[in-house]
């Protein structure tokens, strides 16, 4: 079986290509023309993997590219994902996460229709809430530009599907977390900063709003809930979720305690990082998945936490290893900076 995933240099491409080369797959991924190779998430795998330059902004590129491939499974994983870059960037993110959905179906309609699509859906759909817990059929109010993109692609992943008999689906996903997340996300924002503070390369950490809440998981359970979606016999779509939220605060909490601080010392509450229109609760209900799909989430709030803070300690030893300077004494429960901390 031959796989091809857009977006396999970000965090889920890269945990899904780990997973399906496991399951036997052969791996091609999709990667955009720039100056500077960006490939740290697949370093480990890049002999085992094939990667194909095109563009979701160039539809001759993708249909180039499906006519090379000819896959069985294609997982359209690519995007702008950063919510707060999707105000300052509004077009291009309609263009890259909106109309490039449409672009890959109709590269997929035109030259393999018979290819089974996934499409990344996000939680960011519901935006501010019409119902907790949100499910498969809780209607839409998105939140920003990124959310309206998003429920653009879900919308034309639908309408494929029922217009032109594609096995497209569209898989609902609130946030999920790892190690190689991004370093702007909340979760690893927070986990890198615990490391650089507790190692002495940082004094504090600037964060918008704490009391927002997300239902978080681990990325690694995730991307098996996008290849059992493509293994079902009628293509349909899922909310993938732990159906636990915490908040912003317990984040922090969980991740100081860790390495034994108190992150009301080492916080500082920095209205510019507040967002013009924020999603302040999701709560996702993956009683369909869990029942239809028979996946459900194995790594809890704690571990997923403990597990990246471990891992940024790790990662900024060696840092520190190879000569960046620590430029304070590294932080202890009784040496705790105070930062300016909302109650
Ligand atoms: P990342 O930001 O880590 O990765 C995004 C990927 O998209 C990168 O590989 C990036 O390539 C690629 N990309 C962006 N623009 C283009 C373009 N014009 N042409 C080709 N490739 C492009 O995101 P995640 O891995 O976290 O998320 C994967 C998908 O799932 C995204 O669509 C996201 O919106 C969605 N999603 C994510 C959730 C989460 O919690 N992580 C939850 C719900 C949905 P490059 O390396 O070149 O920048
Ligand atoms: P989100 O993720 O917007 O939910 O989108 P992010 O981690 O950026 O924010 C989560 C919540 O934390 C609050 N927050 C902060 N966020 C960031 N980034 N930086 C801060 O300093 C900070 N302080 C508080 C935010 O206001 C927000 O409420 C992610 C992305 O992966 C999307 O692509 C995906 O679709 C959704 O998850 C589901």
């Amino acid at each position: 079986m031959k796989a091809l995933i857009t977006g396999i240099t970000g965090q889920d491409g890269s945990y899904l290509a780990d997973f399906l080369l496991d399951q036997g797959y052969q791996v091609y991924g999709m990667v955009r023309r720039a100056s500077t190779e960006n490939f740290d998430r697949i370093a480990h795998i890049k002999n085992r993997i094939t990667l194909v330059q095109a563009d979701l902004l160039d539809e001759l590129s993708l249909m180039g590219m499906l006519e090379q491939v000819r896959p069985d499974e294609i997982y359209n994983l690519a995007a702008m994902s950063f919510v707060p870059t999707s105000w300052s960037q509004p077009i291009l993110t309609g263009e890259f996460t909106g109309i490039g959905v449409v672009r890959m179906l109709e590269a997929v309609r035109r030259v393999c229709p018979k290819s089974r699509f996934y499409q990344a859906s996000s939680s960011e759909m519901f935006g501010k809430v019409r119902e907790v817990p949100q499910t498969e059929l809780t209607p839409f109010y998105p939140r920003s530009p990124y959310g309206v993109s998003k429920v653009y692609g879900h919308y034309i992943t639908v309408n494929y599907r029922e217009s032109y008999n594609l096995f497209a689906v569209s898989g609902i996903l609130f946030n999920h977390e790892s190690p190689r997340r991004g370093r702007e996300f909340v979760t690893r924002k927070v986990t890198d900063g615990v490391a650089r503070i507790k190692l002495g390369l940082a004094r504090s950490i600037s964060m918008g709003n704490i009391d927002s809440q997300r239902d978080w998981g681990f990325a690694g359970d995730y991307v098996q809930a996008m290849w059992r979606m493509l293994q079902q016999k009628t293509p349909d779509d899922f909310v993938i979720a732990t159906g636990k939220a915490h908040s912003v605060r317990e984040l922090l909490r969980v991740a100081f305690e860790r390495v034994d601080l108190d992150w009301k010392d080492y916080v500082v509450v920095d209205p510019k990082l507040i967002r013009p229109a924020e999603v302040d609760q999701l709560l996702g209900d993956s009683s369909k998945a869990r029942r239809v799909l028979k996946w459900k989430p194995s790594v809890t709030f704690e571990q997923l936490v403990h597990m990246m803070v471990e891992a940024d300690m790790e990662r900024v030893r060696q840092e520190i290893a190879q000569g960046a300077l620590p430029d304070i004494r590294p932080a202890t429960r009784s040496a705790g900076r105070k930062g300016k901390t909302s109650k």
